[in-house]
């Protein structure tokens, strides 16, 4: 069936001049990298196409993969094809013009929910990454389309970057042989991996408040509100904010854990992690979604981030009171 879908996309794809290629707002490594290889490959395969790829957020810490494109006129839009890619929900796409486009296609890993768009639809939850997905995409049309070394090293940061470094449970024998491509394009992974992951002396600092000041409730949900106070005592980027979740996924016996981060303007970002339980369903309770472990939502109290707290400890102990071989 997918065989049917990813021809259909090629075809449609060839039958247009011009081609924006967007995604979801907030951009991780996925968004990012997804929508660079994709539009490497689709302009190294189809030089006579204008390929644009027109996202209004941007990335200060994926910046090293390269400039984008500048914003064009409404013109633009006019006869093109749009791809979103990683975008579960309409109102995520990072480009408010792709009405003006002739067609879309959504290419996406995100589960179904009541927000569907997109005239052509590619979508596999169980996929790693969306770059996962193009890499396949390529590999399928192998003989037409030309994989760069510059696209295989975004599409590669986005494959890494998604899967946890291929630690999470969505990585299968496909995304390693898939990465395997990639990796055969020449990729300089020492580098990547450098910019990816190295981080300045104050980072050490931060991470040391983080443990210092997170907290667990009685079940073991691990939680820390990112005030605005931290965030300026630290210089914290909006995206580095948002990264403290990731301090605090391996503690033995917290299956849940949640980043409460102040936006500072009176809405508090919420960022859900679990291993074993589910956290999306209590994402979709405060209006938020995502991935069943990995979730995102928003609060507007730090009251309401206490009540979320709380629904989250009750689901812990619930889920370890009827479960064995956690840990
Ligand atoms: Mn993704």
């Amino acid at each position: 069936m997918n065989e049917a879908i990813k021809k259909n996309i090629l075809n449609t794809i060839k039958s247009y001049d011009k081609i924006i290629i967007t995604r979801h707002q907030r951009p991780d490594g996925d968004a990012l990298g997804s929508t660079r290889g994709l539009a490497g490959i689709l302009r190294a395969s189809f030089p006579e196409k204008d390929i644009r790829l027109l996202s209004e957020d941007r990335s200060e810490e994926l910046a090293f993969l390269g400039p984008e494109d500048e914003t064009p006129p409404d013109s633009f839009y006019e006869g093109a094809l749009v791809i979103v890619l990683d975008t579960g929900t309409k109102d995520r796409i990072a480009n408010g013009k792709i009405h003006l486009a002739a067609e879309v296609i959504k290419i996406d890993h995100h589960p179904a929910n009541d927000l569907p768009y997109g005239d052509i639809c590619w979508i596999e939850e169980g996929r790693s990454s969306i770059c996962e997905m193009i890499v396949d995409f390529y590999v399928s049309f192998k003989d037409e389309l030309i994989l760069t070394p510059e696209a295989a090293t975004a599409l590669y940061t986005g494959m890494v970057t998604d899967s946890g470094r291929f630690r999470f449970p969505s990585v299968t024998g496909d995304t390693l042989r898939l990465a395997a491509v990639l990796l055969d394009q020449g990729i300089d992974t020492e580098s990547l991996f450098a910019r990816l992951y190295m981080e300045d002396y104050e980072f050490f600092k931060y991470e040391a408040y983080v443990y210092e000041h997170m907290e667990r409730t009685e079940n073991g949900v691990a939680y820390l509100f990112v005030t605005r106070e931290m965030q300026e005592r630290f210089g914290l980027s909006r995206e580095a904010a948002s990264n403290t979740i990731g301090l605090m996924d391996s503690i033995k016996g917290c299956l849940i854990w949640l980043a409460f981060i102040d936006n500072g303007d009176g809405s508090i970002r919420v960022r859900l992690r679990s291993r074993f339980t589910e956290v999306q369903p209590l994402a979709a309770r405060y209006g938020g979604g995502g991935h069943d472990r990995a979730s995102g939502a928003t609060v507007h109290s730090w009251e309401e981030a206490l009540k979320m707290v709380a629904e989250a400890d009750a689901q812990l102990g619930e889920y370890k009171a009827t479960h064995e071989g956690w840990l």
